[in-house]
């Protein structure tokens, strides 16, 4: 009668650790890796936001990098955001903080495999799908340095 108990509690504790697994990866791990489900001005604005990387900006003493330095984008409306380099060097476009975008991941130009760095020449693209501040500079000049404010649309 005891090991007869024993034997079902054996099967109960696999059941219920089949189970566990089951919901764990069948349930548990796509809902957390989900991404959220937005709408599609939020994810392919009808606008882009143009920041120019001033020619000099490598030197300190240029006192101009991101031009403007300070941006503000509203979301769904401009919140696609290109950064083209007018210098005659590459740099990049790197969060301060760390910032992943649950849609388009890391606010980054060196999460490009493809080209990592800006280019003389050619440009970044990055869209943000949450309104926040997105402070950034550039890898190898840290006193070139920018701010994104994305705002909420209240049209
Ligand atoms: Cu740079």
């Amino acid at each position: 009668m005891t090991s007869h108990a024993g034997g079902i509690s054996f099967i109960a504790f696999v059941v219920a650790v089949a189970v566990s697994l089951g919901y764990y990866q069948g349930v548990y791990i796509p809902q957390v890796n989900a991404k959220p489900i937005l709408p599609e001005d939020v994810l392919n604005p009808e606008s882009s936001f143009e920041i120019l990387i001033i020619e000099g900006a490598s030197l300190e003493s240029n006192g101009r990098f991101f031009e403007p330095k300070d941006a503000r984008t509203t979301i769904g409306i401009d919140s696609r955001v290109v950064w083209k380099n007018n210098d005659t060097v590459p740099h990049t476009v790197t969060t301060d903080d760390g910032y992943v975008d649950a849609i388009n991941g890391k606010f980054d130009s060196l999460a490009n495999e493809e080209e990592p760095f800006v280019m003389p020449g050619s440009e970044f693209t990055f869209t943000f799908t949450k309104i926040g501040e997105y402070p950034y500079h550039c890898e190898p000049h840290p006193f070139m340095q920018g701010k994104i404010e994305v705002i909420e649309n209240f049209a």
